[in-house]
């Protein structure tokens, strides 16, 4: 019996397979045997803070969700840095927050296209591993931004603000604006998010403190980053909990939704809400008094962060190491433990600052 050409059962397993696996078993046409025909640190696998910023790379960008307006603006952040860069910038991604199947798919694509970078917001912590690490050993750079994977399924996780202060940050608000009295409700995005799961976690840590011994949380509910489960939610929330003081939304289209619901309620003023939102989202519950105060970091600042950490992973200035720096326009930043790249601080609004933001 003849046996198969290489080329027919490359063929056959790029049918019957993920492409990702199928560039892996058929050597040849891998972006490692394609591009990594450079003797540059990013090939060696050290870090050299002095090598040349590589021009002309592809970097793609997947979003959490790609019609989410927080996402929108912060990948605009991205192309913005890759034009400046001179390098390209794509965009793919899912309409739902809620599609781990499709991000690994759209994962897939991105490794066949070959492009240089990936920048991803995992919806699952988990979903996406086995597809990301198949487009780094296809010599693919891969930055989480926004919501990490694990550690070892990406080189560097480029986070919007200390994860720990944005959660106690958060029941610090609300508290404040509670009396530090009575029974709240988180309203959260998906259930599988690595970035609200992270911060949930800091605010029940922030409400051992004695001073919150007075505040209960009594339930988290999931909108699943969609405006119409969002606003459900709410108001099952409150239909369910008719002593809730207080909601804190660390969701931008989940605090959106619960504002509106609140706005149009006998709760008005009367349940606070707080969270992460983003000003021009929030400027007319502000306004109107359902809203006091709530953050965020700025979007595009984020987007733009994460395309410079690929592109620098790419020109092999950084591996994604504890330690490493690298220089995203004028700012020096340095990994922190598991190639963590914050961001900064992010800003609190409220109707004091909230008209000198257009985000
Ligand atoms: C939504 C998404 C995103 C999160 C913001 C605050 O847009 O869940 O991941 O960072 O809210």
């Amino acid at each position: 019996m003849r046996k198969p050409s290489l080329r027919r059962t490359c063929a056959a397993l790029a049918a019957g397979t993920s492409l990702a696996l199928a560039l892996t078993a058929c050597g040849g046409t891998t972006k490692n045997d394609v591009k990594n025909d450079d003797k540059s640190a990013a090939s060696a696998g050290k870090a050299d803070p002095n090598a040349a910023t590589r021009k002309g790379l592809t970097v793609g960008f997947l979003p959490k969700q790609v019609n989410n307006p927080y996402f929108t603006t912060a990948d605009k952040g991205g192309e913005k840095a890759l034009a400046e860069l001179g390098s390209t910038y794509k965009e793919v991604g899912p309409s739902s927050a809620t599609d781990t199947a499709g991000q690994v798919s759209y994962v897939n694509t991105l490794t066949q296209q070959q492009v240089n970078g990936i920048a991803v917001s995992a919806q699952d912590p988990g979903a996406l591993c086995t597809a990301l690490k198949q487009a780094m050993s296809n010599g693919i750079k891969v930055v989480t931004y926004d919501s990490d994977t694990n550690p070892g399924c990406r080189n560097a996780f480029v986070s919007q603000a200390s994860a720990e202060d944005l959660g106690r940050t958060e029941v610090q608000l609300l508290a404040r604006q509670i009396g530090y009295k009575g029974e709240i409700a988180i309203l959260s995005a998906a259930q599988t998010a690595t970035n609200q799961n992270t911060w949930i976690g800091y605010m029940k840590d922030e409400l051992k403190n004695p001073r919150y011994k007075n505040v209960r949380l009594v339930t988290i509910a999931y909108g699943n980053d969609d405006a119409q489960q969002s606003f459900q939610q709410t108001q099952g929330l409150l239909q369910e909990h008719p002593d809730l003081k207080g909601i804190i939304s660390p969701t931008t289209v989940g605090i959106k939704a619960a504002a509106q619901y609140l706005s149009g309620s006998k709760y008005k003023g009367k349940v606070r809400l707080t969270g992460l939102g983003t000003p021009n989202d929030m400027r007319t519950y502000v306004r109107n008094g359902t809203v006091d105060a709530f953050e965020l970091w700025d979007p595009a600042a984020l987007g733009d962060l994460a395309a410079r950490a690929a592109v620098a992973l790419a020109s092999g200035q950084i591996t994604g190491k504890e330690g490493e720096s690298f220089k995203a326009g004028a700012t020096t930043y340095t990994l922190g433990k598991d190639g963590v790249i914050t961001l900064g601080k992010p800003t609190v609004f409220d109707a004091r600052n909230i008209d000198r933001f257009n985000f």
